[in-house]
């Protein structure tokens, strides 16, 4: 095998024997998206995602009929739309999570959020029992435990701590180095 394969290999391997965190898009509403009709419950739909700091959330809706405003907490159980923290109305909005805790979020056309068009997307920080929940995690296989010895630096998988084995995408670049440079040797 070329040593370039055999990296390939390598990668592979790291990467099914460490959970590489990976940047997920959430439709609001799925399907249906941002809308009135059929009585969607936001809440229940954002309670089946998991978000996390990097992940993409987007509104699609009709620009004539919707639109997105960012409020505060009080605002949003209100309903208050008179002074939205920031507005979009394009029909396709994206946002990009930056942070943790509570974001939310209400259509501002009159009756749409006392009608059930408002969401809470709340981005818990993650912990042991939410990197087991997420979705993206694959669990490592006893083949990936038979994987070459990890260099000195980067501790030993355990398996029954899922959050030692979050790795950085930083992290798992630096090790495609090293595996590299241990094949190239
Ligand atoms: C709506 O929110 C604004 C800004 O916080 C506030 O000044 C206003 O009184 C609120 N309106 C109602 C009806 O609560
Ligand atoms: C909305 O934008 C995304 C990319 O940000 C694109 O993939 C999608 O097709 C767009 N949807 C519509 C209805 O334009
Ligand atoms: C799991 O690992 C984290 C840090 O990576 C540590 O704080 C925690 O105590 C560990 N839990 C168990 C059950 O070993
Ligand atoms: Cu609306």
């Amino acid at each position: 095998m070329a040593f370039i394969e055999k990296a390939v290999v390598f990668l592979m391997m790291m990467m099914t024997a460490f959970q590489v965190s990976d940047a997920a898009v959430h439709k609001v509403g799925d399907s249906a998206g941002w809308t009135i009709i059929g009585n969607i419950d936001y809440k229940k739909w954002a309670a089946t995602k998991n978000f996390q700091v990097g992940d993409t959330i987007i509104f699609e809706y009709n620009a004539k009929l919707h639109n997105v405003m960012r409020v505060t907490h009080e605002m949003y159980k209100s309903c208050n739309a008179s002074s939205p923290l920031s507005m979009m109305s394009s029909g396709n909005d994206t946002i990009k999570i930056t942070n943790h805790g509570h974001h939310f979020f209400l259509c501002g056309v009159p009756g749409h959020c006392q009608a059930g068009q408002k969401v809470d997307i709340n981005v818990v920080k993650v912990t042991d029992a939410d990197a087991h929940a997420h979705a993206h995690a694959p669990t490592p296989s006893s083949s990936a435990m038979a994987s070459p010895v990890p260099p000195a630096n980067v501790p030993a998988p355990s398996p029954n701590n899922a959050s030692s084995f979050i790795v950085p995408k930083a992290q798992l670049i630096a090790l495609l180095a090293l595996a590299l440079s241990t094949y190239y040797a």
